[in-house]
């Protein structure tokens, strides 16, 4: 049965029969004052749950074109992502009965060959049996030998403890893995007495080790101590604890989603999770409800002493490593072998408020898909979007060589602002100029704020102003300033939301974070992938990246404008920069999908 749980959509549906049938609710969305229709199809699963199916409404402003969304409702962790036969499946944390957080969470499914144009199918694993009966929350895939997949995931059990559960594909020959079964011994894992049983979930993927044996990490919590607990399996079903924790953090808490696996130490290309040898460093990222930080360190896997050893340890603090210093969170990766790749995929919640996604009817995106791989240095990640990204650039414009004068801005015109792609290499000044950094001003989100992007420098601010109104009522700044600190050149990489749109009781917090520059090259990159109500930027070729969600009131669709600008007393050069109009993504429901794989 539908349990309701309080939305426009579910009021409708509870007066619903079980068969099919189709209904017309007119929804007020009072933030907009638009009458929307949606159409709602219910029919009764084999399962003997009700599926909803439904149109996108239209003329949404904060709707993406090109990001992975659900139709509706609220969607937040990407969930066992994999490659399997030539399908990419993408399973997501979901409330089938809301545009908030649920007590039923559900894992949504859907397939794509591309990683780009996405096909909906019906729910994979929903709360079912006593394991698993209020909630089915994060997990991850592994692919086992016979190219057979296996998902562990999180069961809200019946007394709301956290307990790990196994499913497999019902059926391998159907290309698109639609039906998923759960193992009837399940729970496979149960929470340790060394940690809090309500706080023990996301086991990651597993990887299998020289002794042919499975390991698995689940992140848990022992008061304020986060940490990662190791599994070890011979078959996969049954998994014994080993002793101590594989790797823990003082003063974190929870570690949600944790993410382990190897990265090339000489090489962009990923690897299987399973991969160790001396080409390899390790990656522990964890997920940090206490400050919603993805936070990664580097290290070396000891698979005789079953143990992590880091480079540095997480701090708990601005200084830990991140993937993205705005809204990204509860990331995780595979590993790609049709393209020798390891991707990121990551939440990007709302700024906005809950009664905001009530009346949108949805909440919640997934960043564009990024590849990973570890930096020449050894020190740090780098991330930049999958190439398939690019076959969605459209028109294009291109600016070369251009001075970007003191106290100037301009307008870059000739493509869809609010739907674009931009890259642009600036040239910077003498840096000897630049402004000395204050040391004790080691929080680069708030250097951000204090020094934002209108308030003057030497070199810098200077970037892009994204998803502005032409007047400049509404802009988000992307920008960059930079500081000459004892023997080196630091940056700072700002995207400032507090000018973002007119509407307020909006999170508008400013995001930054620092870069060294090389003096040698005196140069910065910039690319912003902007999509309507998000901005994803990557600076320095994917040092840096920073994710922001803004709500702009006037600078919507046709009426979104980019500039670039400079706020600095020192010129700056624009040596390149391209835009381009971005293309919109298919999403389909199974029965709308063209293709035919059969
Ligand atoms: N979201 C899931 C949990 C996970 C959290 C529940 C992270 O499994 O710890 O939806 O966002």
């Amino acid at each position: 049965m539908i349990r309701p749980k309080g939305n426009l959509v579910s009021i409708s549906l509870l007066q619903m029969a079980k068969s099919n049938m189709e209904i017309s609710a007119i929804l007020s969305l009072g933030l907009f004052s638009l009458l929307l229709r949606i159409r709602i199809d219910v029919e009764a699963s084999q399962h003997g749950i009700e599926y909803v199916q439904y149109q996108v409404p239209e003329s949404q402003p904060y709707r993406t074109a090109y990001h992975f969304q659900s139709p509706m409702n609220w969607l937040n962790d990407p969930n066992g992502p994999m490659y399997h036969e030539g399908v990419y499946h993408l399973f997501y944390q979901y409330n089938p009965y809301g545009a908030v957080f649920g007590d039923s969470m559900i894992w949504a499914h859907s397939v794509s060959y591309d990683l780009i144009n996405w096909v909906h199918l019906d729910h994979a694993i929903e709360p079912s049996d006593p394991f698993d009966i209020n909630s089915c929350w994060s997990g991850s895939a592994t692919i086992l030998p016979g190219n057979k997949p296996a998902i562990l995931y999180t069961g809200i059990d019946a007394n709301n403890y956290q307990v790990q559960n196994l499913a497999f594909p019902k059926n391998l020959s159907d290309p698109f893995l639609r039906v998923w079964e759960k193992y009837t011994q399940n729970p496979v894992i149960t929470p340790p007495s060394t940690v809090d049983a309500l706080n023990f979930r996301d086991p990651t993927t597993a990887w299998q080790g020289e002794d042919g044996k499975w390991r698995v990490i689940v992140g848990a919590r022992n008061g304020h101590e986060g940490m990662a607990i190791l599994y070890q399996s011979e078959d996969f079903v049954n998994w014994t604890v080993h002793l101590s924790p594989f790797y823990r953090s003082d003063s974190t808490g929870i570690w949600e989603c944790p993410d382990f696996y190897p990265v090339s130490i000489n090489s962009t290309n990923g690897v299987d999770t399973s991969v160790h040898n001396p080409s390899v460093k390790h990656v522990m990222k964890a997920s940090f409800q206490v400050n919603w930080h993805d936070c990664y360190v580097l290290g070396t896997y000891d698979p005789e002493k079953e143990n992590f050893i880091p480079e540095d340890d997480f701090t708990g603090t601005n200084l830990d490593l991140r993937f993205d210093y705005g809204k990204f969170y509860a990331s995780k990766t595979f590993f790609d072998p049709a393209k020798n790749r390891r991707i990121l995929w990551a939440w990007v919640n709302e700024s906005d408020s809950s009664q905001d996604d009530i009346e949108k009817g949805w909440a919640g995106l997934q960043s564009i898909p990024r590849q990973v791989w570890l930096d020449k240095s050894g020190k740090q990640l780098i991330q930049w979007p999958i190439e398939e990204i690019d076959k969605l650039r459209d028109k294009q414009v291109s600016i070369n060589g251009k001075e970007l004068i003191s106290g100037s801005i301009f307008e870059v015109s000739g493509i869809t602002a609010s739907q674009a792609d931009v890259e642009v290499s600036f040239e910077l000044p003498e840096l000897e100029s630049a402004e000395l950094i204050d040391p004790t001003r080691v929080d680069a989100q708030l250097l951000c704020s204090e020094e934002n992007a209108s308030s003057l420098g030497i070199i810098g601010p200077f970037g892009l102003l994204v998803l502005a109104a032409k007047d400049l009522a509404e802009q988000t700044a992307i920008f960059f300033r930079v500081y000459k600190a004892q023997n080196r050149y630091i940056g700072l990489m700002c995207s400032d939301q507090s000018r973002s749109s007119l509407r307020n009781e909006l999170d508008k917090t400013t995001y930054g974070a620092f870069f060294r520059i090389d003096p040698n090259l005196k140069k910065i990159s910039l690319r912003s992938l902007i999509d309507h109500s998000i901005v994803e930027s990557f600076g320095e070729e994917g040092r840096i990246a920073i994710t922001s969600r803004v709500y702009p009131l006037l600078a919507i669709d046709k009426e979104a404008y980019l500039y670039a600008f400079n706020n600095g007393t020192l010129n700056v050069g624009i040596s390149k920069l391209n835009a381009w109009s971005m293309k919109k993504t298919q999403f389909d429901d199974e029965q709308s999908f063209s293709y035919s794989l059969e």
